[in-house]
C-alpha cells in the first residue's frame, strides 16, 4: 500500500524524470531523511529516501558524460542514458553510441560524411573499442569474429519504423565488400550490394512513417571464402504486405516500382505496357499524393534496371517483370458495375482488362466472366453462380495481390541465383533487417505479424544479453544469483501456442461460414483471463495486446481473409493456361517450390504438439509466418549476433532534433534499458585494475601510489583504495543502481 507520503515521492520522482533529472545536483546532509535536491534550472526538489528505499537518479561525473559506452557510466539510469545520448547527439552531432554489446545509432535525419571508402578503411583490422562507435565498427567486429572463430556472424538491426534498419543494413553489406574486394572477382561484391535497390523497388513503399519503409523482413547472408573474400550472398525474405498492392491509406502509397514505372511511361520499351501517369491507376493514386518529395522516380527507375543489369538478369525476363507489374496496374482500373443487389458485371469494352488480359496473354472472356461468378459444385451438378459487386471486387484484388507477391518472390529467387555459390560457403555474415515495431490508428493483420516478428527478435536479444552476463561471471568465478529479466514468453504464447490468437485464427479459417467476429469472441472468451490480452472497453470489433514496445489495439475486421489469402480456383485455371510461360509458371504446382520460399520450409520446420495435422495440408499465412520466424530464430541462434538498435529521434524527420520522450520510449522498447537494467543489477563498473588505479590513483596516500608504481602490486593497492573510496562516498557501497558490486 502506498501511504500519501510514498506516494508524493513517486511523483516528485516522476517530475524529476521528467524534466531531464540527469542534470540534477544533489545537496545531501548525513542523518537527514530527506534529500535537497536542485535541478539544474534552479527547481529545489524535497526527496524523503527512507520512503523510496534509494537514491533519485543521480548526476554522473562531468568526465563521463558523452561517454561512448553507455554501460561506463558510473550511475547506470534512464535519465542518465537519456542525457548521455542527448549530449552526444545534439551538442556533438553524433549519432553512435555503445551500450555494452549494443550498438545505438540514432537517425539524424540528414547526410553526414562518415560512410566513405576512407572511414571504411580506417576501421578495417581495428578493435571494437578502439575507435568512435560505428555501423563500420561493428561490421568489423563481426568480421573478425568470422576469420578469427571460423564461426558464422549476424548483425541484427531492430528499432521502430523509420529509425534507420535500412540504411544501418545497406552501410554494414557496403563495408563487406569494400574490406573483402580482391582484385579478381570485383563484380561480385557489386552484385551483392545491386540486390538492395532492387528489393527496396518492389519491396517498399512511402508510409505515414516513413518515405522508403520495407514491407517485408530480410536476412542476407553473404557468404565468404577461405580467405574471407566475398563469393556471393543469399536473401531470406519474410511477409511481404500484401494488401498495399491493392489498398494504401491516406497519404501513403503503393511500391515504388508502379511509381518509377509509371514515371517511364513514355519510354520506348515501356511504350506496349500502355502505363498512364501514376495518378490515372486507381492503384497508385489511392493515397492521394503520387510524388514524395525529394524523390526521383524517373531516376530510380534507371537504377533499378542498371542494378537488374549488374546482376546479370536478362533483358527478357526484365521485361516480363514489367509486363507483370503494368498488368496489375491495369487490373485495378478494371471497372466492376453492381447489377441489381447480387449480381455484377464488367464491360466488354473494357479497355484496362482489354490490356491486361493481352500483356499476360489470357483469354478476355474468361477473365471477365469468372471475376463476376463463381462456379458450385454440388451432389450432381455444378451451377455458375453469379457474384455480388463487392465479391467480385474482391477476387479482383486478391488476383493482384497473388501476382504481385508470386513476382515479388520470383525476384527474389533470380537474384539470389545470380548471387549463388557454387558449393557450400566457407562462412556467412547475415544481415537482418525486417519491419520495425509499428502502431498506426488502425492496426491489422500486417501490423499483427509485423509486431509478432519484432516480440521474437526480442527475446532472442533478450536470451542472448543474459546469457553472456551468466557466461562473463563463471568465467571470473564471481559468484552470482539470478538475475531477473523481462521475459516476453507471455505475449509469444499469447500469439503463437496451442489455443493462442493464431491457432484460434486457423481454426476459424477452416470453417467455410468463418468469420472475423466469430473468431474474436473466441479470442473474448479463451484470451481474456491473460494479463497480455485485453478487450477494448468501447469496441467489440478489437483485441489488445501488450507488446514488449507498446500497448496495439488491433481490428478483427479482414483477418480471417488475409490469413486463408485464397485465390478462386477458377482464376488459378485461367492464369495456369495463359501463354506467358511465367505466370503460368506461377500458378503451376511443381514450379511453386522454386518461386515459394516459405513453402520449402513448411514440411521441415513441422513443430512437435504446436500443429494439428489437418492443417499441414493447407497452410495459412499466419502458419507460414510463425514457421519461418522459428527457422530464423534458429539460424540466428546458431551464429554469433551483433545487434544495432537504431533510434528515431522526433517523428518530424528533423536533422538532429531530440525528442526526449520519443527516444526514452524506444530505448525502452529495443531492450537499450533493460540491458543497462540487467548491467546495473549486477557489477555496473566492469574495470580492470589498471584501469581504476588510473581513475582514482589522484585520491591515493603517498604509500598506496608507491605500491602502485610496481605494477604487480595495482591490484593489491586498488583494493585499499577502494575500502577508502567506500568510506567518503556519499552512502556507502550503495549507489542509484543497486548495490555497487566492485569486481576487485
Ligand atoms: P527503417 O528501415 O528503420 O524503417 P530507414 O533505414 O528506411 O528506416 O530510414 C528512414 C530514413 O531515415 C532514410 O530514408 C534516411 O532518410 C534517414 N536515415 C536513416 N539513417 C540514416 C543515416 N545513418 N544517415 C542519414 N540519414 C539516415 V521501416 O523499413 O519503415 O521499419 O518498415
Ligand atoms: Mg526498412
Amino acid at each position: 500500500m502506498n501511504t500519501p507520503l510514498q506516494q508524493a515521492a513517486s511523483r516528485d520522482l516522476q517530475a524529476l524524470r521528467s524534466r531531464s533529472a540527469a542534470e540534477l545536483l544533489i545537496d545531501y546532509t548525513p542523518g537527514d531523511p530527506a534529500l535537497h535536491l536542485q535541478l539544474e534550472d534552479g527547481t529545489e526538489i524535497h526527496y524523503p529516501v527512507e520512503v523510496n528505499g534509494q537514491l533519485p537518479p543521480l548526476r554522473n561525473p562531468d568526465i563521463l558524460v558523452g561517454e561512448n559506452d553507455l554501460t561506463a557510466l558510473s550511475y547506470l539510469h534512464e535519465p542518465a542514458v537519456l542525457h548521455n545520448l542527448r549530449v552526444r547527439f545534439v551538442d556533438s552531432k553524433i549519432i553512435y553510441t555503445y551500450c555494452g554489446i549494443i550498438l545505438v545509432a540514432i537517425n539524424p535525419y540528414k547526410q553526414l560524411p562518415i560512410y566513405g571508402d576512407a572511414v571504411i578503411r580506417a576501421y578495417s583490422g581495428q578493435n571494437m573499442g578502439d575507435l568512435d562507435p560505428h555501423i563500420f565498427a561493428v561490421a568489423e567486429e563481426a568480421y573478425k569474429q568470422m576469420a578469427r572463430n571460423n564461426k558464422n556472424q549476424s548483425i541484427i538491426v531492430s528499432g521502430e519504423s523509420g529509425a534507420g534498419k535500412t540504411v544501418s543494413a545497406r552501410y554494414a553489406m557496403r563495408y563487406f565488400a569494400v574490406v573483402s574486394k580482391s582484385s579478381k572477382n570485383t563484380q561480385v561484391e557489386d552484385k551483392v550490394l545491386a540486390s538492395n535497390p532492387i528489393t527496396e523497388a518492389i519491396g517498399n513503399a512511402k508510409t505515414t512513417r516513413n518515405d522508403n519503409s520495407s514491407r517485408f523482413g530480410k536476412y542476407s547472408e553473404i557468404s565468404f571464402d577461405q580467405r574471407y573474400q566475398i563469393i556471393g550472398a543469399n536473401m531470406r525474405t519474410y511477409l511481404l504486405e500484401k494488401s498495399r498492392v491493392v489498398f494504401q491509406s491516406e497519404n501513403e502509397r503503393n511500391y515504388h516500382i508502379f511509381y518509377q514505372m509509371c514515371a517511364c511511361a513514355d519510354q520506348p520499351q515501356f511504350k506496349s505496357l500502355r502505363l498512364l501517369s501514376a495518378d490515372k491507376f486507381y492503384y497508385t493514386c489511392m493515397g492521394g499524393e503520387t510524388e514524395i518529395q525529394g524523390v526521383d522516380d524517373r531516376a530510380d527507375m534507371a537504377e533499378t534496371c542498371r542494378t537488374f543489369n549488374l546482376l546479370g538478369l536478362k533483358n527478357e525476363f526484365q521485361s516480363d517483370v514489367f509486363k507483370m507489374v503494368a498488368a496489375i496496374l491495369h487490373l485495378g482500373n478494371v471497372v466492376i458495375r453492381a447489377v441489381g443487389s447480387d449480381q455484377s458485371s464488367i464491360s466488354s469494352t473494357d479497355s484496362h482488362l482489354a490490356v491486361f488480359c493481352d500483356l499476360l496473354e489470357v483469354r478476355e472472356e474468361n477473365v471477365c466472366r469468372w471475376l463476376c461468378s463463381r462456379r458450385i459444385l454440388l451432389a450432381s451438378e455444378t451451377v455458375i453462380k453469379p457474384q455480388p459487386r463487392d465479391r467480385a471486387i474482391n477476387a479482383r484484388d486478391a488476383l493482384a495481390k497473388h501476382l504481385y507477391s508470386y513476382l515479388f518472390d520470383c525476384i527474389i529467387h533470380r537474384i539470389n541465383q545470380a548471387l549463388r555459390v557454387p558449393g557450400k560457403p566457407h562462412s556467412f555474415i547475415g544481415v537482418l533487417d525486417i519491419y520495425g515495431f509499428e502502431t498506426f490508428d488502425i492496426n491489422s493483420f500486417e501490423q499483427f505479424c509485423i509486431n509478432y516478428a519484432n516480440e521474437k527478435l526480442q527475446q532472442q536479444f533478450n536470451l542472448h544479453v543474459f546469457k553472456l552476463e551468466q557466461e562473463e561471471y563463471m568465467k571470473e568465478d564471481i559468484p552470482w544469483t539470478l538475475i531477473d529479466f523481462y521475459d516476453n514468453q507471455p505475449v509469444i504464447d499469447l500469439i503463437e501456442a496451442k489455443m493462442g490468437i493464431l491457432d484460434l485464427l486457423d481454426e476459424e479459417c477452416l470453417f467455410p461460414q468463418g468469420t472475423d467476429n466469430n473468431w474474436l469472441q473466441k479470442l473474448y472468451n479463451y484470451l481474456s483471463s491473460k494479463p497480455m490480452f485485453e478487450k477494448p472497453r468501447l469496441s467489440n470489433e478489437a483485441f489488445v495486446i501488450h507488446h514488449f514496445a507498446d500497448r496495439v489495439e488491433y481490428q478483427c475486421r479482414g483477418f480471417l481473409e488475409k490469413n486463408r489469402d485464397t485465390l478462386y480456383e477458377e482464376l488459378v485455371d485461367i492464369m495456369r493456361a495463359s501463354k506467358f510461360p511465367l505466370l503460368a509458371g506461377f500458378f503451376n504446382e511443381e514450379d511453386q517450390s522454386s518461386v515459394h520460399t516459405t513453402k520449402r520450409v513448411k514440411v521441415k520446420a513441422a513443430r512437435p504438439g504446436v500443429k494439428p495435422a489437418n492443417k499441414q495440408l493447407r497452410s495459412t499465412v499466419g502458419d507460414k509466418f510463425r514457421i519461418s520466424l522459428y527457422l530464423l530464430m534458429e539460424t540466428l541462434n546458431a551464429t554469433t549476433p551483433h545487434y544495432v538498435r537504431c533510434i528515431k529521434p522526433n517523428e518530424q524527420k528533423l536533422p538532429f532534433e531530440y525528442d526526449s520522450k520519443r527516444v526514452v520510449q524506444q530505448l525502452r522498447a529495443c531492450g537499450v534499458l533493460e540491458t543497462v537494467r540487467i548491467s546495473a543489477q549486477s557489477y555496473p563498473s566492469r574495470w580492470t585494475y589498471i584501469e581504476f588505479y588510473s581513475r582514482y590513483s589522484i585520491l591515493m596516500s603517498q604509500a598506496e601510489l608507491r605500491l602502485g608504481r610496481r605494477s604487480k602490486r595495482v591490484k593489491q593497492c586498488c583494493r585499499g583504495s577502494y575500502m577508502t573510496l567506500i568510506s567518503i562516498s556519499l552512502d556507502g557501497p550503495k549507489s542509484s543502481s543497486g548495490q555497487d558490486r566492485w569486481r576487485i
